[in-house]
């Protein structure tokens, strides 16, 4: 199926109670150019295959996820978005909560699934998720505020030529940052040639639910319907009051549902537009911008609507409301996250939160946090280069995300949905572009991803509610592997009582001589010797 995915709905709304949904993925390497006109690439599927079979269930059920790693390399499955109350160490992110999967190793995550919505599941070791390893999760509600009889979902993704460690090594080579262009990428829609997206069929009246979700690794993309308003319900897997809007934008992470009711007759056909773009960076003809197009059929012989212009704008968080109402939460503690690059004295590009590049810990944090007592408060316990903060049970932190240069970074939150509260520039000296949700009576939209423009900054704020240990990261896939990640750890004394880790996540640690014990070093003491630190960075130049 090329064009949509039109989900199996109804099958599942006749599926009363919680079930298991089992999927067996052998993990690995696909040697493939995805049917497009590039040069195949060694890529990541599983039983042989990409893309990646789309994962549905029903809220209630447990998703059965069980892997083979048949790679030469360790890997791991991230659930995106998903919050893991209580299942900490299935998050999926090595030495953070694991030590991922050995190659040539099975296990097997029991994921609850507790939220409804639109989410998806991704490799969150070596940033896999560049090389094909991601797939839309589809949480299906029976008591679906808005139910319709129809879905649609648009996963897109970015398909390089070339694997993330190559591309990695042009980026960060000596003397600044390069370009990996010389191999463009290409827009993938569910998993084949976007601009090959098949008509979608409209009846006259009825209203369908279409799940946008952004796979990407590099660039924006936005979806428009000509002359139809889509309603926004859900944003990244929390339901929303409704609002109408014209053209919905994401950023890699992101995710968004909306319905679209039908015109009321045959009289005309439409089209769908998705546009795909990264305009910080230097234009790829035909590549960003690129525009994919195809049609909203009502009648086969029905002339096409012609539109004056294709709309484009930012996602506005700040006017829309969640569905559950809860107001503006009053700040226990706020923190300030330059998202800034810095270079080694080598000029070799790095990116940071507070010019420290985050560097992997020898003991997976959660495990240090699990084992080390009251020395779990302090931060010092995780090691120099994780930027790591200790939180208390129930308290409310802000997040300050700055990003004074021309780099954006889409930044996502593990564990947690935050509220999104103020918006504004960098160099605003008058207070003119600050813009900030209603003190009182509104209810601020919460997402785990947001997009943190070139010049502006952000305010979120979260509850520290579910005890663990959880990353924050740019969802750029580079950014990531350039450093832009950090950990928080939510009430270590907490996750002591109460997490209890399965002996199979403990065997992967074992198996690869990785320690699950102590500090950064596997010390039970501050004693932090040898832990890996993040390399000396300094601002040489503007980028
Ligand atoms: C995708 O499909 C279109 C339409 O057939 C074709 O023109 C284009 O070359 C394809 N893109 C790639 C990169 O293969
Ligand atoms: C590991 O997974 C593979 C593929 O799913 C399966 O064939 C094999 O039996 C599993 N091995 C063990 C020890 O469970
Ligand atoms: C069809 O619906 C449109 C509104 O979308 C309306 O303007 C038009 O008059 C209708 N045409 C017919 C033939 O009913
Ligand atoms: C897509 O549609 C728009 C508006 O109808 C048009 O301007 C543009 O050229 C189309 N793009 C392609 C690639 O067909
Ligand atoms: C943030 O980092 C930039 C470098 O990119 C630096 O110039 C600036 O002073 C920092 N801003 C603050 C408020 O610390
Ligand atoms: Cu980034």
């Amino acid at each position: 199926m090329r064009a949509f995915y039109a989900l199996l709905l109804c099958l599942f709304a006749l599926v009363a109670h919680a079930k298991h949904v089992v999927h067996n993925w052998d993990v690995t390497y696909v040697t493939t150019n995805r049917d497009l006109n590039q040069t195949p690439k060694r890529g990541i599927g599983v039983n042989g295959k990409l893309p990646l079979p789309v994962v549905e269930a029903v809220l209630g059920d447990t998703l059965v996820l069980n892997v083979r790693n048949s790679l030469d390399t360790s890997t791991s499955l991230h659930s995106h978005g998903l919050f893991q109350r209580g299942t900490n160490y299935y998050d999926g992110v090595a030495m953070t909560t694991d030590c991922s999967i050995a190659p040539g190793t099975n296990f097997t995550y029991y994921i609850k699934l507790e939220q409804a919505g639109t989410y998806w599941i991704h490799g969150h070791t070596h940033e896999h998720n560049f090389d094909g390893l991601r797939t839309p999760l589809i949480i299906h509600d029976p008591k679906d505020p808005n139910p319709v009889e129809k879905e649609f979902l648009f996963a897109a993704e970015d398909w390089w030529p070339i694997t993330f460690q190559e591309s990695l090594a042009i980026i960060m080579q000596q003397h600044g940052p390069g370009y990996p262009y010389t191999n463009p990428p290409y827009t993938l829609i569910n998993g084949f040639n976007g601009s090959l997206v098949e008509p979608l069929h409209f009846e006259p009246g009825k209203t369908y639910k279409v799940r946008l979700v952004s796979m990407m690794s590099l660039p924006l993309w936005e979806f428009v319907i000509d002359d139809h308003e889509l309603m926004i319900v859900e944003v990244d897997g929390v339901a929303t009051k409704p609002k109408a809007v014209s053209v919905v934008r994401l950023a890699p992470g992101q995710r968004v549902a909306v319905l679209v009711t039908a015109k009321p007759n045959r009289s005309m056909n439409y089209q769908y537009h998705m546009t795909t773009f990264a305009d910080y960076l230097p234009p790829i003809q035909g590549v960003y911008p690129q525009q994919i197009n195809s049609t909203v059929i009502y009648a086969a012989d029905a002339p096409v609507f012609v539109p004056h212009a294709i709309p484009s704008e930012p996602f506005d968080e700040l006017s829309i409301e969640a569905l559950e109402f809860m107001p503006t939460m009053a700040v226990d503690r706020s923190l300030f996250f330059n998202a800034t690059y810095g270079f080694t004295s080598n000029d070799v590009p790095y990116e940071t939160f507070n010019l420290v590049a985050y560097e992997s810990p020898k003991v997976p944090s959660m495990f240090s946090a699990l084992t080390t007592g009251e020395m779990s408060l302090n931060s010092i316990t995780y090691g120099p280069a994780t930027n790591a903060q200790v939180l208390r049970h129930g308290e409310v932190v802000e997040m300050v995300y700055w990003s004074a240069t021309r780099v954006p970074h889409p930044q996502h939150l593990h564990g947690h949905a935050f509220q999104v509260i103020e918006k504004g520039r960098t160099d605003d000296a008058t207070g003119e572009f600050r813009r900030r949700v209603p003190e009182k009576g509104f209810s601020p939209m919460m997402r785990d991803t947001v997009m943190v423009y070139g010049g502006e900054y952000v305010i979120v704020r979260f509850k520290a509610d579910n005890p663990g240990a959880w990353v924050m990261h740019c969802h750029f896939d580079w950014h990531l592997g350039q450093g832009l990640n950090m950990l928080f750890i939510s009430a270590p004394q907490l996750m002591q009582e109460t997490l209890k880790v399965p002996r199979s996540v403990v065997d992967q640690c074992t198996r690869q001589g990785i320690k699950v014990s102590g500090n950064v070093v596997g010390h039970n003491s501050f004693n932090i010797d040898g832990a890996p630190k993040p390399p000396g960075l300094i601002i040489n130049r503007f980028y």
